[in-house]
């Protein structure tokens, strides 16, 4: 007899984490495809969501947990009973608290929807000191929204079903995927939406746009502050939306002045009359229009600026709250319903400031997640206190930082460091404990919710029973705490946890039965209504709270280019890998298993570099080598890489010694962060290439 299952979860393979259904049969997983229920979704994955399966059966990923033997980073293990390794890891965090207090642990995951449960715990810890992996993704774009609007980035949904124009600039929809955003923009362009690529390269999101400008790396801020100048001096904006939302306005108008489309020509490399154009059609398509104010925003100094005037040339064309533009996301209570109860409210907040400043030190930031790269600074300085353990919770910063010796000679002052992963990864790798998280697809996960035009709440169920020695994310929190006396968090099983969750929610688990998801609204609900939570209520385009830092919202552009003989080292993602970890996946190794450097025809040949030559790429001491990539499509001032290869643990025999890894050319890197925004600045760093 087979006995076949289907089972509604959510893909784990990057941090979009899409609704989806699992077929199994007799425990083996056949078929998985996006949750055909979701409108958005449909049944659609992406290639790495695909290939979950590969994850599930890989041989070459953490199966038990693993203690260090030798020293950190040497790479001898013993595996031990997972007995063993919480009452172990309980033991060094329990001496670390008695003897430094709770603030002297640190925690940081990858946020998202699941993360209630973590900062529970890091509460029950006794610490403030709960962090993410945004400095090096998102924060500028966050602190961008949150200076202008009051509130973050993610209370804003792009309606790309209903836009009639769609910039993207730095933002490379079609291969760096979320597929609700790449199947919304699909069907926005089947019903004849523009679409307009601004990228230093002709990536694959360029082969399906309108117009597509090359910018000069770097040179984004100078473009949008002439798109502003030629709003505003033209009278193209929307003048009633504008004098009922923005304050400031005149502050802005002064201080575009100088900023004319033919200034930002010699900046930019784009022509004035083009920038012109591109206004003129947006004026046309407006209010039913999105210019995305990016994601992987942490590259340069001025990113959080450049993000602030994309949020900017958005309020001015009067796309915020609107059909086709900037809709307002809803949360539950925008649609009459109650939220999920939060873990977290059953730990009381402990009272310390956080080791990394957010919130005091710098208090115009958001407190939320801070800044992990300061807090590895609190660890080398003792500054505010001595920070003495650190779990890195699916979150490999060795990969996902710059500079990794830097922050292995910053984490030598940690008595304890432990990684939680699903895979082998460098910071597992340097960790004094490994615990293996089962795969996604063998694991449950707590209940998540998601705003937006319609919110709802969504379940991740394991498919499959796990393969080797690992565990879910709650068996582990509420394992240690147990052991740790963290009561509030000791539950055990996870239908306890979904109660608790649904608790005066009015939803029940069987409501899930269906389609693995409840809608919380009866459809898309665009709020008419704006409100700002700013001092005014309004877009405020000075913020006092920046200002009164010392930190301009106004900032003067400046220019910055590559060193003579130099290139700005840029990098970016392919659409079958995510980050790092994908490499090593068996089915997406084969799809692509190394990387390339993309380097301009011309500049290339003038260094005697032809197509697919083995080139040495040197940059701050390091040096790396890869095949280069001749093409026109890329701006001669910039070389390109993917993201994440270069992997050298003998553990991944597949990713192992291909490619090379951009953030090792990056040494100095953690110093470049951007005040204003609070990113790390990854693309200030500068190569020279040659032939080998
Ligand atoms: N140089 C350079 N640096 C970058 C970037 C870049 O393009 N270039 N990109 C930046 C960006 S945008 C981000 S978001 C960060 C990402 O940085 P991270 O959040 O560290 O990246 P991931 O590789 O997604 O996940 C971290 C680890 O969690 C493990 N893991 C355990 N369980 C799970 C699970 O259920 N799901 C997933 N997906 N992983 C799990 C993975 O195996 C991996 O080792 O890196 C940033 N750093
Ligand atoms: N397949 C896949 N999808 C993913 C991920 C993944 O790892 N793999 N990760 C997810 C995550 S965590 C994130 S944050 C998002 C990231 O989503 P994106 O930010 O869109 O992704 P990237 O590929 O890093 O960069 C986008 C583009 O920026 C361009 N660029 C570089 N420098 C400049 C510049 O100076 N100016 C301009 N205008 N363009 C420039 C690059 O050439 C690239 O085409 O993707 C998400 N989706
Ligand atoms: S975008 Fe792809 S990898 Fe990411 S969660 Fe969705 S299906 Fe999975
Ligand atoms: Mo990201």
């Amino acid at each position: 007899m087979t006995a076949k299952t289907s089972t509604f979860s959510v893909c784990g393979m990057c941090t979009v984490r899409c609704p989806i259904q699992v077929e199994t049969e007799n425990g083996i997983i056949r078929f998985i495809q996006g949750n055909p229920h979701m409108g958005g979704i449909k049944g659609a994955l992406c290639a790495r969501g695909a290939a979950g399966k590969a994850l599930v059966n890989d041989s070459e990923r953490i199966q038990r947990p693993m203690i260090r033997v030798g020293e950190r980073g040497q790479g001898h293990w013993k595996a031990i009973s997972w007995d063993e390794a919480l009452d172990y890891a309980a033991r060094q965090l329990d001496t670390i608290i008695k003897t430094y207090g709770g603030q002297s642990i640190l925690f940081s995951d990858r946020g998202g929807p699941f993360r209630d449960l973590h900062q529970a715990f890091v509460r029950g810890l006794g610490s403030p000191n709960w962090s993410n992996h945004d400095a090096s993704c998102a924060r500028n774009v966050h602190h961008a929204a949150l200076s202008l609007f009051g509130f973050g980035r993610k209370e804003l949904s792009y309606d790309f079903k209903n836009s009639r124009h769609v910039v993207l600039q730095t933002r490379n929809i079609f291969e760096a995927i979320n597929v609700k955003e790449v199947n919304d923009l699909m069907t926005g362009l089947e019903k004849g939406c523009k679409l307009t690529v601004i990228d230093t390269r002709a990536n694959v999101t360029a082969t399906k746009a309108n117009r597509f400008m090359m910018i000069r790396p770097g040179s984004d801020y100078a473009l949008n502050l002439a798109v502003i100048h030629t709003l505003l001096n033209n009278k193209l904006y929307n003048e009633a939306f504008a004098n009922q939302w923005i304050k400031g306005l005149d502050a802005l108008e002064q201080f575009v002045k100088p900023y004319t489309p033919e200034w930002a020509e010699t900046e930019t490399g784009i022509k004035a009359d083009e920038i012109v154009n591109l206004v003129r059609d947006l004026t046309m398509a407006a209010p039913a229009v999105v210019w995305h104010p990016g994601w992987m925003n942490a590259r340069y100094n001025d990113s959080f600026y450049m993000s602030r005037t994309i949020y900017i040339i958005n309020a001015l064309l009067g796309t915020i709250g609107a059909k086709g533009g900037m809709a307002l996301a809803n949360k539950p209570g925008d649609v009459g319903r109650k939220g999920l109860k939060k873990l977290v409210d059953r730990v009381p907040k402990p009272e310390g400031k956080r080791a990394d400043g957010v919130g005091w030190r710098h208090p115009y930031f958001d407190a939320g997640p801070g800044l992990i790269n300061l807090a590895y600074d609190a660890i080398e300085t003792e500054d505010p206190y001595p920070v003495k353990a650190y779990i890195a919770y699916r979150h490999d910063p060795l990969m996902a930082l710059p500079d990794p010796e830097r922050i292995k000679q910053k984490w030598s002052k940690l008595d304890f460091l432990m990684s939680v992963s699903f895979s082998w990864s460098d910071t597992a790798w340097h960790s004094d404990l490994v615990l293996p998280l089962s795969p996604y697809l063998e694991r449950e996960s707590i209940l998540a919710s998601k705003n937006g035009l319609n919110p709802y709440f969504f379940v991740r169920h394991r498919a499959v029973e796990p393969r080797y020695d690992t565990r879910s994310d709650w068996e582990i929190i509420c394992g240690l705490s147990k052991r740790l006396g963290i009561d509030a968090l000791a539950f055990n099983s996870i239908e306890e946890i979904w109660d608790y969750q649904l608790n005066g929610t009015g939803v029940s688990m069987a409501d899930f039965d269906a389609k693995g998801f409840v809608q919380l609204g009866d459809g898309p609900l665009y709020r008419s209504e704006l409100s700002f939570k700013t001092p005014s209520g309004k877009i405020e385009i000075v913020n006092d709270k920046w200002d009164s830092q010392g930190v301009l919202s106004l900032k003067p552009y400046e220019r910055t280019s590559p060193p003579e003989g130099r290139f700005r080292l840029t990098f970016g993602r392919c659409g079958v890998h995510t980050q790092g970890h994908t490499v090593n996946n068996s089915l997406l190794f084969e799809q692509v298993s190394e990387n390339t450097l993309w380097i301009n025809s011309k500049a290339g040949s003038q260094l005697g570099v032809s197509d697919g030559d083995m080139v040495e790429v040197s940059g701050n001491g390091k040096s790396g080598r890869l095949r280069a990539k001749l093409t026109e499509l890329i701006h001669p001032e910039a070389v390109f890489m993917l993201h994440g290869f270069g992997h050298r643990l003998p553990v991944e025999t597949r990713a192992f010694g291909k490619g090379v890894a951009d953030h090792e050319l990056m040494c100095g890197g953690l110093d470049k962060w951007d005040r204003a925004g609070g990113g790390i600045a990854l693309q200030e760093h500068f190569v020279s290439v040659s032939r080998v």
